[in-house]
């Protein structure tokens, strides 16, 4: 069943028809965390972004880590050269280089691609005019919201203002968070698509989309179609996960007892907590979602 995109995101940018992907980490091995066939999963999600080239006859620029190890086997490599969408521009990202160094790419999986003539590689990070429009483009860790181990300069409001003026489409990979930032309808805008798979248990939240950029210049999300996590991941896993998240409920709860004000309500306080201390996200959703927000 097809879903429906959700609602436009931002208007007022120049038209393109391009689709954002990125952090596929394609991989012939099934991730130690999941039980079913990967390698027909990976065709599932590559013939839905199949579906949304044609529909829309878009382009595709991926955002980086195409493979998930430098060095694919020659299986692997023939199965992406089969299975890939054509003609996707795409920047590496750190799993596709060898050392992750792009003076290595000559013996990246990534080459034979484009030796193959199935992808274009973008060579380095920076402006680039893709189709006629300026973006910006670089496989670098970005957030939209600060973590305790990021530097500042990683955080999307503050990236956005090192840029070069001028450049509507900003897009990122590396963080398998999927996220838009701008800061205003007629500012640029950010796009990380995030990963395409959940190849790790803390990534059994996560709703793998892509994002497209429409002739309207509008940037939709689309979510990929997932299978059920009971169905995909190890029951011992999902376990493992769930005792972890209430530990860190549990922790929050012991640090709240301890620093929370008085003089404000207990959703105020919990807010002004959650501000100051830099919850981790899961938690901040399970505390939403627990006072019904
Ligand atoms: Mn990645």
């Amino acid at each position: 069943m097809k879903k429906k995109p959700s609602k436009p995101i931002l208007k007022n940018r120049p038209a393109c028809n391009v689709i954002v992907t990125g952090d596929w980490h394609l991989r012939e091995d099934t991730p130690p965390c999941r039980t079913d066939n990967f390698l027909d999963t990976q065709k599932r999600k590559l013939q839905f972004i199949h579906e949304l080239v044609s529909e829309h006859d878009a382009e595709i620029i991926h955002t980086g880590d195409l493979f998930h190890k430098p060095k694919p086997s020659p299986f692997m490599l023939s199965w992406a050269i089969e299975n890939i969408p054509r003609d996707m521009l795409v920047i590496p990202g750190n799993h596709d280089l060898p050392g992750n160094n792009m003076a290595n790419y000559e013996h990246s999986g990534l080459r034979t691609l484009e030796a193959s003539g199935v992808i274009t590689t973008i060579d380095q990070p920076g402006s680039h005019d893709f189709f006629g429009i300026p973006f910006y483009i670089v496989h670098a860790y970005i957030d939209d919201e600060h973590q305790h181990w990021m530097e500042d300069s990683c955080l999307a409001e503050n990236f956005m203002k090192t840029l070069p003026p001028h450049i509507p489409y900003v897009l990122t990979g590396d963080n398998h968070k999927s996220f838009t930032w701008s800061a205003g309808d007629d500012e640029p805008i950010l796009i990380n698509p995030g990963s395409l798979t959940r190849q790790t248990i803390d990534s059994i939240d996560h709703r793998p989309c892509v994002y497209l950029i429409t002739t309207e210049g509008v940037v939709f999300t689309h979510y990929v179609d997932i299978e059920d996590a009971d169905d995909v991941f190890g029951s011992e896993y999902i376990k493992k996960e769930k005792e972890r998240n209430n530990e860190n409920i549990q922790k929050f709860i012991e640090q709240l007892g301890e620093q929370a004000e008085l003089g404000l309500s207990f959703e105020e306080n919990l807010k002004k907590f959650i501000m100051k201390n830099k919850i981790e996200e899961r938690v901040q959703q399970y505390i939403q979602t627990a006072l019904g927000e």
